[in-house]
């Protein structure tokens, strides 16, 4: 519980170094407002001969800092440990899975390949910065797009966080509906295929020469714990400005989809392709976003395709974010169901006992009332 973030606490917000090109924009608290406490000693402190302490005290450490213990949280992170116990209930009480799966959701060209990309580089900066980018993001209008389910471990060979990315949702949301009802009611599973009912027997038949790896070994199926939103600002702003409403119906129409929503936790947002927009323009977006999809501003993370500070301290708040919210709904498990539910059921029958018992009383009574008639009767006659 907690996740682990007791040693964090909140301060103002870091200058980033791209705040000159593209300054944040205004957001909840996240990550970004996260930086070590000062001791208080440094107050007041002119002179600083130490080395260390001066690194301490210049802005850059602290951003550096800051996003380093915002990684480390998430790679500390393991199913189960953020669970916030609610009634009587604890966080071994809950059916936790070995991994929190997270799904990717979106229209065609969105971003959501690419930001599996952009989340998996936050990490392999660290770890191997060379490594080559793992999903299979399309360059033009004629790629196929993903096809098939894929399932992306974060940070790469861990085992707390997976992401699935999907191909991306037709035009049609009543079609989509069938498919995303399978996966948030079913599960989902690497390599699964995915087609929709406009596609034609040629596209069927490529798409199964392509999966052919897939077919005879039918991998994990895992429970979808939330989902990511992915939209492409771009879009947005396009819609915004032209008389054609389409894709803000279609958008508000696949979010509101009750399969997608735990509860009331809708899905978090992801806006892509903020490098191409201005800082009005992203800012313009984010509210039509908020107010079309009926979600605060905080639930929105705006994250480009830029690689830089600021980029990665939001890719980390979404991820956060999108955990958090998970194990607020992993499911109880079945022997404390039938163990809280037995203890219910065992009262309620007591109770209908002891209404009985009244019963029993009373009928018990009108017997010997009438047995006493009887013999009173009797002895008149
Ligand atoms: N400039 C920019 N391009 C992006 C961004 N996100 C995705 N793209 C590009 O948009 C195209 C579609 O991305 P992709 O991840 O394949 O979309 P998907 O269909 O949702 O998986 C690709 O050419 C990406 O390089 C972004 O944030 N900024
Ligand atoms: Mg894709």
């Amino acid at each position: 519980m907690g996740g682990g973030s007791g040693d964090l606490s909140p301060t103002s917000i870091p200058a980033s170094p791209s705040s000159s090109s593209s300054e944040p924009l205004p957001r909840g608290r996240g990550f970004a407002d996260y930086v070590p406490v000062s001791d208080g000693d440094s107050e007041g402190c002119c002179i600083c001969d130490d080395p260390e302490v001066a690194a301490l005290l210049d802005g850059s450490q602290f951003q550096h800092r800051s996003l380093r213990e915002a990684k480390d949280l998430i790679r500390r992170y393991k199913p189960g440990c953020w669970i916030e116990g609610v009634g009587d209930t604890k966080g071994g009480d809950y059916s936790v899975p070995d991994t929190t799966t997270l799904l990717l959701v979106g229209p065609r060209g969105a971003g959501k390949s690419a930001l599996v990309n952009r989340i998996t580089r936050v990490f392999d900066k660290d770890d191997d910065p060379f490594a080559p980018e793992r999903a299979q993001v399309s360059y033009n209008s004629k790629s196929n797009g993903t096809s098939f389910v894929r399932e992306y471990k974060i940070p790469r060979n861990s085992n707390g966080i997976c992401i699935c990315d999907t191909r991306s949702l037709s035009r049609n949301p009543e079609k989509d509906f069938k498919i995303l009802q399978r996966w948030m009611t079913k599960g989902i599973s690497h390599g699964e295929m995915v087609t929709w009912d406009t596609d034609d027997g040629t596209k069927i038949k490529n798409l199964k020469a392509m999966g052919r790896q897939y077919s005879f070994l039918p991998c994990k199926t895992r429970k979808v714990n939330f989902v990511i939103f992915v939209i492409d600002g771009l879009s947005v702003l396009k819609s915004i400005g032209s008389d054609n409403k389409g894709y803000m119906d279609m958008l508000h129409e696949t979010f509101m989809n009750p399969f997608l929503s735990f509860g009331d936790d809708k899905p978090a947002v992801v806006v892509t392709h903020g490098d191409r927009l201005s800082f009005q323009q992203r800012s313009q977006v984010q509210n039509e976003l908020a107010e079309t999809l009926a979600i605060p501003p905080q639930q929105i993370f705006d994250i480009p395709g830029s690689d830089d500070y600021e980029t990665d301290m939001v890719v980390l708040d979404m991820l956060r974010y999108c955990i958090q919210h998970a194990e607020q709904n992993f499911s109880m498990k079945l022997n404390n169901l039938v163990e809280m539910h037995g203890r219910e059921t065992l009262a309620e029958m007591m109770a209908r006992l002891m209404g009985l018992d009244a019963v029993m009383d009373v009928t018990i009574v009108f017997l010997c009332a009438v047995a006493l008639l009887l013999r009173v009767s009797d002895n008149l006659l």
